[in-house]
């Protein structure tokens, strides 16, 4: 029977930014090639697909310079048109790398009046996100790195990037605000070499923030950065992040290896990741929101826009759809509650390590255990068959028996 795949509802609780699909696409060899649309024409596309709502960067909105009645007046309409729209706004974020004075980057630039303005164009950005309801603030630092090594010095720059967390995150607590800060993580692009360049850098570097400040920082990966990175899969990053507690929300695209960032359409690249994804999702019980950050390919028009983003949130339904089949699949349970029990022998709760009582009492059971180590090395996984039957269920194939 064909894969029953319903469709994205808000309930989905996909978000888009809306920065992706106002993107004309533009590259480093060529114009756009489509008209800019503005956010409330995101909003009011993206309404009927499914959106649960759209995430923005200050400049998505109004230009950089613009005066603060430009800039409300701004606000204001794309507030409202999320609001006709049952529409909300759950994230924001700063654009603290296409104007000229962040060229040699923004909270880490080695002009101290270039850091400055940067914390207070972010300060003003998370002014307008409160304004639109959002309760994340993400900080992705486009142009904190280098190019050359000769113009950075990494020992102060690291500082740098710390000293503006801190300071954002007194900002909020001083304006109480109900507002948390993701970090982001990109190996390169636009910079040859971008500070903390994976998730879990940027996991290392919560962990060295002030401790009253650390509870308000989390993280934000993305998949195709983690790929550009050259992960295996994004799943680890998120795993990362969720074991963490800091997995605040995360970027969701399409990136085919260690290349230049591609943005392709959310689960168009790595079907067997997606579908892993959303399972571990589905297994830790995330309920908190999906983003998309990803953006038509520049030989779309106007129509291709939209057919992008109906892709992006339809793949994700397919995704649950096979995770589903995949679950409820009796030959894969069956295999799995074999590896469970073969994994977990009677007598064997004693191993157990997860709690203090538990440690004390095993470490005391280990002095005298005997394991049959050769045994236990020829023992059969059976992670062939395991992944075959996946591949088979999430492509809607009957199985057959093994030679
Ligand atoms: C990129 C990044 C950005 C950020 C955005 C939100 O590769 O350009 O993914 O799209 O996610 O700036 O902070
Ligand atoms: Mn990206
Ligand atoms: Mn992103």
């Amino acid at each position: 029977m064909a894969l029953q795949v319903r469709k994205a509802t808000k309930a989905d609780g996909i978000f888009g930014g809306v920065w992706g699909f106002q993107n004309p696409g533009a590259d480093p060899f060529g114009p756009g090639t489509r008209r800019r649309l503005s956010a409330v024409e995101v909003v009011q596309g993206l309404a009927p697909l499914g959106y649960a709502g759209c995430t923005f960067h200050d400049n998505d909105l109004w230009d950089f310079g613009a005066t603060p009645a430009q800039r409300d007046a701004a606000l204001e309409s794309f507030i409202a048109a999320l609001r006709n729209n049952g529409m909300t706004c759950p994230m924001a974020t700063v654009n603290l790398f296409s104007a000229a004075i962040f060229k040699a980057g923004a909270f880490t630039a080695n002009n101290r009046l270039v850091r400055a303005f940067a914390i207070k164009k972010a300060m003003d950005a998370i002014d307008a996100a409160r304004a639109a309801g959002a309760k994340t603030f993400v900080l992705w630092g486009g142009r904190e790195g280098f190019d050359y090594e000769s113009s950075i010095y990494l020992e102060r720059a690291l500082g740098w990037y710390r000293d503006a967390v801190h300071t954002l995150c007194e900002y909020i607590k001083r304006h109480g605000y109900d507002l948390k800060i993701a970090l982001e993580a990109k190996p390169n692009a636009p910079r040859a070499s971008i500070l903390f360049p994976t998730t879990g850098s940027m996991l290392g570097s919560i962990a060295t923030l002030d401790p009253a400040n650390q509870g308000m920082v989390g993280v934000n990966p993305e998949v195709a950065h983690e790929k550009m990175a050259n992960a295996a899969t994004f799943t680890a990053a998120i795993a990362e992040a969720w074991h963490a507690g800091k997995l605040f929300q995360f970027d969701l695209n399409g990136q085919y290896g260690a290349r230049f960032d591609q943005d392709l359409s959310f689960g168009s690249d790595d079907i067997i990741g997606t579908v892993h994804l959303v399972r571990f999702l589905k297994r830790v019980g995330y309920s908190g929101l999906r983003h998309i950050d990803a953006h038509p390919l520049r030989t779309e028009g106007q129509k291709g826009t939209w057919t992008f983003a109906h892709r992006c949130v339809r793949n994700w339904k397919i995704a649950e759809a096979q995770v589903e089949r995949i679950d409820n699949d009796p030959a894969i349970r069956q295999l799995l509650d074999e590896l469970e029990a073969a994994d977990n022998p009677v007598d064997s709760e004693v191993f157990d390590f997860s709690t203090p009582v538990a440690r004390a009492k095993a470490v005391v059971a280990l002095a005298d255990a005997v394991f049959d180590v050769t045994g236990l090395g020829a023992r059969e996984t059976r992670f062939e068959a395991l992944d075959q039957l996946f591949l088979e269920a999430m492509q809607g194939v009957d199985h057959e028996e093994a030679a």
